[in-house]
């Protein structure tokens, strides 16, 4: 079985959203391995999102993700990865389609309540970030 990590972000969060997400994806399946609230400090959100360094976007997208708690969540099951990512649906709300989370309770790009793992080495390293 394979695992992925899935974290609500802070809006999310602040939106008591928590629930709702965890039903959805017990729902579709999936079993919940672990679960934490975190607060993020700008370290370890700027090696989270280091990728993306080089957009116009990442001062705003670091402050945003440390801007209060998030849920950290492991979960498995069958293709976790790629599961959880069409489960979540695309990145920008606009285009996410209805019965996706993002498409059902999200309008924003900068503010798309969720994040999962793109890849299993990915997955791997923030399980490890998050809950070492
Ligand atoms: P995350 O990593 O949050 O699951 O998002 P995705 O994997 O779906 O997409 P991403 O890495 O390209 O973007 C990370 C994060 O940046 C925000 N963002 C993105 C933004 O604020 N403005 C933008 O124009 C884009 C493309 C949203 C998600």
């Amino acid at each position: 079985m394979e695992r992925t990590f899935v974290m609500v972000k802070p809006d999310g969060y602040a939106r008591g959203l928590v629930g709702r997400i965890v039903t959805r994806f017990e729902e579709k399946g999936f079993t919940l391995v672990d679960g934490r609230v975190v607060q993020l400090t700008r370290e370890h959100a700027e090696h989270h999102y280091g990728h993306l360094r080089s957009k116009v976007f990442f001062d705003e997208l670091v402050d945003f993700i440390i801007s209060g708690p998030v849920f950290a969540m492991i979960w498995e099951g069958k293709d976790a990865v790629k599961n959880a990512r069409a489960l979540i649906g695309a990145t920008n709300p606009s285009e996410a389609l209805a019965g996706t989370i993002r498409g059902d309770f999200a309008l924003d790009v900068a503010s798309n309540i969720i994040h999962g793992s793109d890849s299993v080495e990915n997955a791997e390293q923030e399980i490890k970030l998050f809950f070492q």
